[in-house]
C-alpha cells in the first residue's frame, strides 16, 4: 500500500507550480484526477514542443501518474459534474489566476458547503496585499521573492537561477501544506484552505539572505569576497557571486579542460576543520602555520589569494579527480555536473531519480522521478495521460454516471470528445 492510497485529488493545476505538487502526491499514491479544458488542456502540452503532435516534455515531465478528465467547468452540465467531483475528492489543488475559480462559480464558501472535508489548496503569485491580483510566472517570483537581487556578481546584473524555485519550489511547499491539512483533518474532521504564495516560497528559500540583511547593520559581511576586495557594502544584502552562503568560504574553481568544457569546474569549500589538509594537497604546507593564513579570520581578507592558489592545483586535475582526492580527506568539493552528465549517471538511474519512460506518441524520454524516497511506499513513474484519456473511466467508475449519461455529457459539450474508448 502506498502512503497516500485512498486520497483522491481534484487536480485543477496547469503549467508548472501546481502540477509539481500534484505529481508528488501521485507518486506517494494519491489518485490524481487532472481536470483540463476540452480540446485545449494544460497549455504546456503544446509549449516547447520537440516532437510534432506529441505532448511536450514540459507537460509529460510534470504530469506523471495522473489521470486526465476533460471538463468544461463553465458549462451548466459541466458544473454539475464538477460538483460531484468536489463531493467525491479529498483535496482540490489549483493554480489559476486569482479569482478564476470564483468566476466559475466555486468560491471557497460554496466548496465547503458541498464538501466540508475538502482541502482546497492554491498556488498564487503573492499572498494578500498590494499584488495579490497579479498573475505570476517563475522568474517574476524569483525577482519578487529576493532570489534575483542576491544572485549574480556584485558588479553585475541581478540573475535568475535555473532551479525553478518559484514554480517547483512553491509546488513543494504546497504539497507539504496539503499533507499537513490531511493529517489535521484526521482529528478535526474538517477541511481547510492551504495557500502557498510564490513570493513567500522563494523568500523562504532565501532565508539566509534575510539573515545577512540584518547582519549588515552590525558591520560588513566578512565571508563575502567583496570584503577582501575592499568593495564597500551598500544597504541591502549584495550579490555574492559563488561565495558559499554559510560561514565556510567556498568558490567555483577551474579544473583540467576548462578551456573547452563549459562545465570543467568544481565547487571547493575551505572548511576550517580541514584547512591543514588543504594546505598539504595544494602544495602550500607553510600556510598551516603562517599567521596570515592559519586561522579563518586571518584568511577572510585574503580569499582571492587563497582561492587562486587552490585553483592552480584544481586546474591540474579533472573535476572528478578533485572529488576523488578531496573526499577521503573530508574536504567538501562538488563537481559542476551538466544535464548531460546527470542524465547518464548510473547511480541516479539505479535509485529511480532519473527514469526512462515510454510514451505512446513521443516514444522514450527521460524524466526526474520522485526525489523523496519512502522505504514503505516506493514510487513507480508512469507516463503522463493523453488529453482526456480517462474521461469516460472517471465519469463512470468514480462518479457513477451511466454510459448513456456520459454520451449525453459529451454531446452537450460538458466533457470532451477526446476519449471515445468508453
Ligand atoms: N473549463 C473552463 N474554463 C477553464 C477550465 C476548464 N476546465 N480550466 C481553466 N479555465 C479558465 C479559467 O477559469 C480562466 O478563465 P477566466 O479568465 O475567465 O477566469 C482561464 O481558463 C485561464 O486561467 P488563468 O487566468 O489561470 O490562465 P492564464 O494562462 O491567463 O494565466 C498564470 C496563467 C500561470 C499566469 C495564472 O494562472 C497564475 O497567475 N496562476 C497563479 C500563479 C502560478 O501558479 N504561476 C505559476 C505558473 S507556472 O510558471
Amino acid at each position: 500500500m502506498k502512503a497516500l492510497e485512498g486520497v483522491r485529488i481534484l487536480d485543477m493545476t496547469h503549467v508548472q507550480s501546481g502540477p509539481t505538487c500534484t505529481q508528488l502526491l501521485a507518486w506517494f499514491g494519491a489518485d490524481v484526477i487532472k481536470v483540463e479544458r476540452p480540446g485545449v488542456g494544460d497549455a504546456t502540452r503544446g509549449q516547447l514542443r520537440d516532437v510534432p503532435d506529441a505532448d511536450s516534455l514540459y507537460f509529460t515531465m510534470l504530469n506523471h501518474n495522473k489521470r486526465s478528465l476533460t471538463l468544461n467547468t463553465k458549462d451548466e452540465k459541466g458544473k454539475q459534474v464538477f460538483t460531484r467531483l468536489i463531493e467525491t475528492c479529498d483535496v482540490m489543488v489549483e493554480n489559476f489566476a486569482p479569482g478564476a475559480l470564483d468566476r466559475m462559480g466555486f468560491s471557497w464558501e460554496s466548496i465547503q458547503e458541498i464538501n466540508p472535508r475538502m482541502i482546497y489548496a492554491s498556488v498564487k503569485g503573492f499572498g494578500p496585499g498590494p499584488y495579490s491580483e497579479c498573475k505570476v510566472y517563475e522568474n517574476v517570483a524569483q525577482c519578487a521573492g529576493g532570489a534575483a537581487s542576491t544572485t549574480g556578481f556584485v558588479d553585475g546584473l541581478p540573475l535568475v537561477t535555473g532551479a525553478q524555485i518559484g514554480d517547483s519550489g512553491t509546488g513543494l511547499h504546497l504539497a507539504l501544506g496539503i499533507v499537513t491539512a490531511l493529517y489535521q483533518r484526521e482529528h478535526s474532521g474538517r477541511g481547510q484552505r492551504v495557500l502557498a504564495a510564490m513570493q513567500d516560497g522563494v523568500l523562504n528559500l532565501c532565508r539566509v539572505k534575510l539573515r545577512d540583511q540584518q547582519r549588515l547593520a552590525h558591520g560588513p559581511l566578512k565571508e563575502y569576497s567583496q570584503y577582501g576586495e575592499g568593495i564597500p557594502f551598500a544597504q541591502a544584502t549584495p550579490r555574492a557571486g559563488n561565495d558559499s552562503g554559510g560561514g565556510q568560504p567556498g568558490r567555483i574553481l577551474k579544473c583540467k579542460g576548462w578551456e573547452s568544457d563549459a562545465n570543467a569546474y568544481t565547487y571547493f569549500i575551505t572548511q576550517a576543520a580541514v584547512w591543514e589538509k588543504i594546505c598539504d594537497i595544494i602544495g602550500r604546507p607553510e600556510w598551516r602555520e603562517d599567521p596570515d593564513f592559519a586561522t579563518p579570520p586571518a584568511r577572510l581578507p585574503r580569499l582571492n589569494e587563497v582561492f587562486e592558489a587552490i585553483e592552480q592545483w584544481t586546474m591540474t586535475k579533472t573535476k572528478y579527480e578533485v572529488m576523488q582526492i578531496c573526499n577521503p580527506l573530508d574536504i567538501p568539493v562538488g563537481p559542476i555536473l551538466s544535464m548531460q552528465e546527470l542524465s547518464e549517471e548510473p547511480s541516479l538511474r539505479e535509485t529511480g531519480t532519473i527514469v526512462e519512460v515510454e510514451h505512446p506518441t513521443r516514444g522514450k524520454y527521460l524524466t526526474v522521478g520522485n526525489p523523496v524516497k519512502l522505504s514503505d511506499s516506493p514510487s513507480e513513474v508512469s507516463r503522463s495521460p493523453l488529453l482526456g484519456e480517462h474521461t469516460g473511466q472517471i465519469l463512470q467508475e468514480v462518479l457513477g454516471y451511466s454510459a448513456e449519461e456520459v454520451s449525453e455529457l459529451r454531446e452537450a459539450g460538458a466533457v470532451g470528445q477526446e476519449d471515445c474508448t468508453s
